[in-house]
């Protein structure tokens, strides 16, 4: 389309193509909790890969939205996890999707995903989603949903200090074999609870002391290096609490401060690979509702400040948790080119929020972020959260180069192809040292 023509388009045309745009650009999702197959996929749902509609409805936004309609002194935390994942999963559906209309942005993600996956989002009972999802094949589900959501590479969470995810990788060398998922190597608890990671590394053969005395760095050095290399791993990630800073003042160093600098960000440097924070995340606010207990807080952004400035030779992936750190990452990142901003993360996965940060971002950084990742759990999930993340998108994308037009500059299809390219993949894939 030539640029005259895209002067005369209304309104309602520069809408429709920027939306086909965003629609038909494939996704790399960079950050998920879905496994591949060969983690497991068995349709008794004793691997690691949760797909279908128990694992669907079971989803922890759904558990802590049903303990709002049917409260723990009806049924207590312990009776509905001691349920099985049908029976939660039955609960869930009664009360949220059948006496109650599934208004939330989780509810809703279901449904989208259900209708796109061409199924009746309206059944009172569960049965006929789960006859329908017993004639999928697991690895070819893979690929269906990919398809329907336009994702051409999903990025795994692979936790080295969980002992079952662990034992995989160390039994099967070949986990990291399936093209379509990317591993990360995901390591909170050597940052956040030393004392039991020194424990888990010396398991492995690893010669630490939790003084940090004899060759412990070089050995967490070794470690890292190790398993970046078994994982094939395409960044290290950590998750982290609002009180997360770097460094913490002198002179009581922690044991997190030292092993960031000493062992974690000269590996990176090394391996020129970045480091994924993700800051913000407070673990069982509620323990008794396991996963869906977590909550978020505001973090100081100087942590990051900090980070960015003392390792400018390292990269850094960051996203936060609380809606009031939004802006001062935004303009942090317009002082660091070692720092790519990343997705609406959690609790801010929902229109509003989505489209206010990804509007501030557009303003403050141009093209230079990632506005989006899914975060799914569940490989079916894909689905809606990219739908719908895909829709916010384009209408902000729309809304600037409306704006852009008003102030007498007129986009080209193939300028907004690109832009959107690199919003919804390249930007990312390059930060990483992927091909794009
Ligand atoms: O730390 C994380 O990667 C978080 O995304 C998860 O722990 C969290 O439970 C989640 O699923 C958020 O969407
Ligand atoms: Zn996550």
């Amino acid at each position: 389309m030539t640029e005259q023509t895209i002067q005369r388009l209304d309104p309602a045309a520069l809408a429709s193509l920027v939306s086909t745009a965003v629609a038909e650009q494939p996704v790399t999702d960079l950050h998920t909790h879905v496994f591949s197959p060969l983690f497991g996929a068995s349709p008794d749902h004793h691997g690691l890969m949760l797909w279908g509609i128990d694992d669907l409805v079971t989803y922890h936004y759904l558990i802590a939205e049903v303990f709002r309609v049917v409260p723990s002194n009806e049924l207590p935390y312990y009776s509905f996890f001691a349920m099985s994942k049908q029976e939660q999963a039955d609960h869930i559906w009664k009360h949220l999707f059948v006496e109650r209309t599934p208004l939330s942005e989780a509810c809703r993600g279901v449904i989208t995903t259900l209708s796109k996956l061409g199924l009746d989002p309206h059944e009172k009972t569960l049965e006929p989603y789960r006859q329908w999802f017993s004639e999928q094949e697991p690895g070819a589900f893979v690929d269906k949903v990919m398809q329907v959501a336009n994702v051409d590479q999903i990025t795994m969470t692979n936790a080295f200090f969980d002992d079952n995810e662990r034992h995989m990788w160390m039994h099967n060398p070949d986990l990291a074999g399936d093209a379509r998922f990317a591993p990360v190597l995901r390591i909170d608890k050597l940052l956040l609870d030393w004392p039991a990671a020194s424990n888990v590394l010396r398991e492995c053969g690893y010669d630490v002391r939790v003084d940090f005395s004899g060759q412990t760095m070089d050995e967490i050095t070794r470690m890292l290096h190790e398993w970046i290399e078994k994982m094939k791993a395409v960044y290290v990630a950590t998750s982290l609490p609002p009180e997360f800073h770097y460094p913490t003042l002198p002179p009581e160093r922690n044991h997190a401060d030292r092993i960031i600098r000493d062992a974690l960000l000269p590996v990176l440097h090394e391996r020129n690979m970045p480091w994924a924070l993700m800051i913000g995340a407070r673990r069982g606010a509620n323990p008794a509702l396991q996963a869906a207990g977590d909550m978020g807080g505001r973090a100081d952004i100087n942590a990051v400040v900090n980070l960015c400035r003392q390792f400018q030779d390292n990269r850094f992936m960051v996203t936060m948790l609380s809606r009031e750190n939004q802006h001062e990452l935004a303009v942090v990142a317009r002082k660091f080119g070692n720092l790519f901003v990343f997705g609406c993360w959690w609790f801010l996965n929902n229109p509003s929020l989505i489209e206010e940060m990804t509007r501030m971002r557009l303003e403050l950084l141009g093209t230079t972020f990632a506005p989006q990742h899914s975060d799914a759990r569940i490989l079916d999930q894909l689905v809606y959260k990219w739908d719908h993340s895909r829709k916010i998108i384009a209408k902000v994308l729309t809304d600037k180069y409306s704006d852009l037009a008003a102030s007498g500059y007129h986009v080209t299809e193939e300028q907004i192809r690109k832009d959107v390219a690199m919003l919804l993949r390249d930007n990312y894939r390059k930060f990483v040292g992927l091909p794009t």
